[in-house]
């Protein structure tokens, strides 16, 4: 094993500005930004430390900031949905909240003098935005169907809240975690789906019996980026659910203490796994928990294909429903969460779940209150059986908000499928992911069609265009799909995509309507 590589590379612009002052220090100055306003603050605090509160300036809606919730397993409550919807609401237009592809909801239109009030309102509410972007450790994802599904083995729920808390010391901010060398995703999966997307997460735990006990087996390293996509590996270790916070602490902090720090290119916890070898790495996390890892057990319980819960599905409890309905492209407004949170407290138990597919779970509906949900005037628009090519979309944030994105996502993806389900019957679902750049957020390399936006020239004009990625396979035996096309023009994109569709998913072109 190699040392410390952080101590002997002169500091990129990132680690110099933590260096110079850490990015949580900015939650004691946002009653003096709220005064000054976002013109007049320092740039790089409200570029960048900012981040470290989950408050993003977004240079495409200067002064509109986004809010990025922490959401652990995606669960909320109406009265948390409620207090989320009247933030947005007093932005109008230009305010709504996003559903992320890590079970999470991110608010739009914020500006700067509300945030004092804001953050005052989601602690007294329960919630929390802290270091949920930049060299932070993201929401953490855990089964959506945790608690209540038929045919889970482990309720991870407290366990993803307990991890949360550790990292982000219940919410009021860790300096212990706020300078990794780069973002660090974790999730925890308990069901038999792996609907947490386990291979793309930088530590992920699935569930694994050793003998008659069930823990889980640890895999590490997953991760998207521009540069590089790699699955996680197994770090061959089995840990018993009691164990699950500490290895992550102790992950977590040989990961600070020696991750690659250079180039933020070559920063995930991967690059660090690759230059010290498997072995090393292991045994460095054995030293800094200070006992040995029992091995992996030789199989974990990943057996089936990944569930998208939407529908109804009777849950463990008997006598109670689960309902998903689909939000498309995860897009909510003031008006459609407060909605939302009335029908799941006038039908189910007050709860409200997230996915990582950016839809919605109401959860804990009695039988005698499912007809009249399903009758519910939101659900012509939040379906619980939309068509097949809608059921699959997922979609990053895109050029709408954000800056790295080199097209348009999400409007352009709803009005696509909606074009192509006019000239198709599509009989069973089609995972079509977009990602407006290469960062991959709305990660095409797990879909059944994954698009990368790009740019492309056609007679001496730049286009908007997608790279086109197949093969992602999602649960047990879980792969990640490869660019098979590039730099497909946006607007010859329809036909590329239908060809796809009839040929390799068996869509059915419908016939033209007879002359009149
Ligand atoms: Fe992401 C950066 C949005 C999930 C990989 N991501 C960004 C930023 C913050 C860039 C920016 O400052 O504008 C985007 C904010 C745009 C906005 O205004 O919404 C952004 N990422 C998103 C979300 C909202 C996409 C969505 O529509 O759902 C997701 C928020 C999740 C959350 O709740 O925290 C989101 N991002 C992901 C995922 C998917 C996942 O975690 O399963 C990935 C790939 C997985 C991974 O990280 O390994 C992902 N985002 C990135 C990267 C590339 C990271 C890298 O190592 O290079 C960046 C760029 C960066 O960090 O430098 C990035
Ligand atoms: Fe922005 Fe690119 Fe991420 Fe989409 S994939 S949200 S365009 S950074």
């Amino acid at each position: 094993m190699t040392s410390t590589v952080s101590s002997e590379v002169a500091l990129n612009k990132f680690e110099k500005l933590k260096a110079e002052k850490d990015g949580l220090e900015v939650r004691h100055e946002l009653d003096q930004f709220a005064q000054i306003g976002w013109e007049a603050m320092d740039a790089t605090d409200r570029d960048h430390r900012l981040k470290w509160l989950g408050i993003f300036f977004r240079p495409v809606t200067p002064g509109k900031f986004m809010l990025r919730m922490r959401m652990p397993s995606g669960i909320l409550t109406s009265e948390q949905m409620r207090v989320l919807a009247e933030i947005v609401q007093r932005y109008g237009e230009d305010g709504n909240a996003d559903i992320t592809t890590r079970q999470n909801l991110q608010l739009r239109g914020i500006r700067l003098e509300d945030i004092p009030d804001i953050f005052q309102r989601l602690k007294d509410a329960g919630m929390t935005s802290v270091q949920s972007g930049m060299d932070n450790v993201r929401n953490i994802t855990g089964s959506p169907v945790a608690g209540i599904d038929a045919d889970e083995l482990i309720d991870t729920r407290d366990l993803v809240r307990d991890v949360q808390d550790m990292i982000t010391n219940h919410g009021e901010g860790n300096p212990s975690f706020t300078n990794l060398p780069r973002k660090f995703n974790i999730a925890i999966a308990g069901c038999r789906d792996n609907s947490v997307h386990a291979e793309i997460n930088d530590i992920a735990f699935v569930p694994a019996y050793v003998g008659d006990r069930l823990g889980f087996n640890v895999l590490v390293g997953g991760f998207f980026s521009a540069k590089r996509c790699e699955a996680a590996v197994p770090l061959n270790a089995w840990v018993e659910p009691q164990d699950v916070v500490g290895l992550c602490e102790a992950i977590l902090t040989v990961y600070r203490d020696h991750g690659l720090r250079a180039n933020r290119q070559k920063a995930r916890l991967m690059w660090l796994i690759d230059h010290w070898g498997m072995e090393a790495f292991r045994a460095a996390v054995e030293q800094q928990l200070g006992q040995t890892l029992q091995p992996a057990a030789a199989k974990d319980e990943i057996l089936w294909d990944k569930r998208d819960h939407i529908g109804v599905y009777g849950q463990k409890q008997s006598g109670l429903s689960y309902v998903g309905l689909h939000i498309p492209v995860g897009r909510l407004y003031a008006p459609d969460m407060f909605d939302v949170a009335r029908i799941a407290e006038v039908y189910g138990s007050g709860e409200i779940r997230l996915t990582v597919e950016q839809n919605l779970i109401i959860p804990n509906v009695s039988d005698s209150r499912l007809e009249a949900l399903l009758q519910e005037p939101l659900l012509t628009r939040f379906a619980v059986a939309p068509t097949a090519l809608a059921r699959g979309l997922v979609s990053c944030t895109g050029a709408q908000f954000c800056n790295f994105a080199l097209i348009e996502t999400k409007n352009r993806a709803v009005a696509l499928i909606h074009e192509l389900e006019q000239e198709l019957t599509v009989s069973t679902p089609v995972r079509i992911h977009w990602t407006g750049c290469p960062n991959s957020c709305g990660q095409p390399q797990v879909a059944d069609i994954g698009l990368m936006g790009t740019k492309t020239r056609r007679e001496g004009k730049t286009l908007d265009a997608v790279d086109i990625y197949m093969g992602g396979k999602v649960g047990k035996d879980a792969q990640l799909g490869t660019c098979v096309q590039k730099a497909v023009p946006c607007e010859e994109l329809k036909p590329v995509l239908r060809s796809i569709l009839v040929d390799q998913f068996g869509a059915q072109p419908k016939t033209a309507a007879a002359p009149g």
